[in-house]
Formats: C-alpha cells, structure tokens, sequence
C-alpha cells in the first residue's frame, strides 16, 4: 500500500528487515526489503544514507524512502567518506549499561555519554551485576559523581533488584537503546524488561571480559509500543565526541574553562588558570581532566577530519558535474548559438 511506514528492526548490507508501524509487535508482519547494490536509500530531504536499526521508512509506488531521523547515536567511520555511521535512529532513552563487576570504567561512562548526549536522546546509566559486589551503592555513587544530570540505576538481574526503577522508564511509545561493552549485561537486561529470553546471553571470558555474543543491532518490540534495540559491546574506538555533547558531559570542567583568565587557556600553567586551580585544590580529579582532555583532542580532530573530507567530496562532486557539462556541451544534437 503506497504511503505505509515501516520501522526497520534489523540492517544488513544488502537488506533490512521491517515491521508495519500498525503491526510492530506482530512477528508475522516481519517483511525484508532489498536494497540497491550500493546499500543506500533515498532521504525526505533528497540525501542517500544506509538506513540504520530504529529508522522509519515510507514505502510509495514500491520505493522506500528513508523519513528523517529524530535522534540518531552514531560513531565514527574510518571511512573514506564525511559521513558518521548511524547505530540507531530515532531513539528516546539511552542505556548506558556497564557493570559493576569487574570494577566499573569511569572513563567509559564518560565516553559512553557523551555520544548517547549528541544522539539527542536521554542518557541513563544502569549498572549491573549489583549482587556480585559488597558495595553496590557505594559504587554507583562513584559513578553517578561522573555522570552529572543522569540518573544512575543499580540493578540485578538474578535477585530483581533495582529494575522496577528501569521498568518504569517504559514508557509506551518510547524507544530505548542498549549501550556498553561486551559482557556487561545488555541482552540480559533486554530481555529482563522483555520478560522473556529474546536475546542470547554469553558467558564471560576468564578474565571477566566478554565474548561479543550479540554480534548485531536489532529491535525487540514490547507491548504499547515500546520499542528497544540491544546492541553488540561497542569497543572503545570510534566513539565520536562532538563539542556540545562534550560539555553537556563534562559541564564541570566547561565552567572551569570559562572562568580561566584567557580565552584561549591551554591549562598548562597559564596564569589565571581556573582548571589548574580546580587541579590542585582536588576539586577536579586528575582523572575527570584526562579524560575530558583525551576527548576534546579527539573532538577537535575529527571535526578536522570531516572539513577536510567534506571539501574532498565536494570537490569530486563538482568534478562531475563539470565533465557532465562538457559532455553535454559537446554532444550531439546539442543546440550551439
Ligand atoms: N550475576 C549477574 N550476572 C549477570 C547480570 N547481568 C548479566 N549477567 C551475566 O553476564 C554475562 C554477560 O551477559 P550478556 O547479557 O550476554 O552481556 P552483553 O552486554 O549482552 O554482552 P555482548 O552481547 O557480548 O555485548 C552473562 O553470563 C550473564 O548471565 C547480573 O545482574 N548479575
Ligand atoms: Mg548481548
Ligand atoms: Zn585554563
């Protein structure tokens, strides 16, 4: 029927797998549409972009067409093209899931929000595991110092604790996704909301590492159109900072930065150096201020990275229409004077 939505619960190259915005839980609704040879679909705003787990796609006259994307938690490529890889699309809730054992990685946290921030949608950090650790609730402090203006939850699948508090972030209509290393528990959370066993869950490694036992995105439809995407464990490279995003996880050390003397502070020693200050008082942990350092530098080069793409492309697009024109000029049947 022209003009239907389908939402794409799963993303391959050569195909993604949809259900009917009026039958999303309703597996016998599953439809697989195949892409083009170049794996890409035509945007509402003309673009041509992968479509990605989470995307809403309008079928008409048979051509799905790629609906713009509301919020979107994206990486970066190693690519040759300007374009970040999109890991899901129109999502409202981030789960920034890390475990409580072994230790919790603050500096991942950090990471981890500050895509879910430029994603557009709400973070929040649900730590696992909660019944292998004698202190849960000291530890989740410790993070939740790092989070700032995020709510952190402490669950545990085995005893039930803490879920009703994430249960309750549900709400029908809503889209949630599941971020965090291999083995912190995703798929296992996943399917605790879910409350049955959608996902493989894996075992653990014996340095208490995971094996990557979920090896694709996909979308889980629940009732009253809750909507979550568990994810693979992202691994630590390719997670792109942006400025916003990076202030907004890192608000403290954005204020510090304004109050230095110089606008243009490198935090080295300069004279009137707010950071420094907060340095060495204890206030700001040596900890917060490289990790926030190592995530402006890689802030700053990439959106180096992307100008000089972007110029490439725009370039070479200019390249064709320039030969495409002098084609024409020199075609046949071509009207000269
Ligand atoms: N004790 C305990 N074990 C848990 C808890 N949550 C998950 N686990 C275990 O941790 C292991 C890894 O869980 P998964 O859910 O597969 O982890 P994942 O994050 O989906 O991992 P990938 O799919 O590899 O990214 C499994 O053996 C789970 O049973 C928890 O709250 N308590
Ligand atoms: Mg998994
Ligand atoms: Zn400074």
């Amino acid at each position: 029927m022209p003009g239907d939505l389908f939402r794409v619960v799963r993303a391959d190259k050569g195909a993604v797998l949809v259900l009917p915005a009026d039958g999303l839980d309703d597996a016998h609704e599953l439809r697989r549409l195949t892409l083009d040879r170049d794996g890409l679909l035509t945007t509402d705003d003309g673009d041509r972009l992968p479509p990605t787990v989470g995307d809403w796609l309008r079928v008409d006259d048979a051509t799905p067409v790629l609906q713009r994307r509301t919020t979107a938690l994206v990486r970066d490529t190693a690519g040759a093209t300007s374009r970040v890889q999109a890991l899901a699309a129109n999502i409202d809730v981030v789960l920034v899931v890390e475990h409580l054992e072994p230790d919790p990685d603050l500096g991942r946290v950090e990471r981890l929000l500050t895509l879910a921030w430029r994603s557009g949608a709400t973070p929040v950090v649900v730590l696992t595991k909660a019944d292998l650790v004698p202190d849960p609730e000291g530890m989740s402090a410790e993070v939740a110092a790092v989070a700032l203006a995020v709510d952190v939850h402490t669950v545990s699948v085995p005893t039930g604790q803490g879920l009703e508090a994430v249960r309750a972030l549900l709400v029908p209509g809503t889209t949630l996704v599941v971020v965090g290393p291999s083995g912190a528990g995703k798929s296992t959370l996943v399917n605790a909301l879910a409350g049955r066993e959608l996902m493989a869950t894996g075992g653990l490694r014996a340095d208490g590492r995971g094996r990557h036992t979920t090896t694709h995105r996909e979308l889980v439809p629940l009732a009253d159109g809750v909507m979550l995407i568990d994810t693979p464990g992202i691994r630590g490279v390719g997670v792109v900072a942006d400025a916003d995003a990076l202030d907004t996880t890192f608000a403290d050390v954005a204020a510090l930065v304004a109050a230095c003397r110089f606008a243009d502070c490198h935090h080295t020693g300069e004279p009137g150096c707010a950071v420094q200050a907060a340095l060495d008082s204890g206030e700001l942990p040596e900890r917060r201020f490289e990790s926030w350092r190592r995530l402006a530098k890689e802030a700053a080069y990439q959106a180096r990275r992307s100008d000089v793409r972007l110029r490439a492309e725009e370039r070479d697009r200019w390249k064709k229409i320039t030969k495409e024109y002098q084609r024409g000029l020199r075609g046949p049947g071509r009207p000269r004077g």
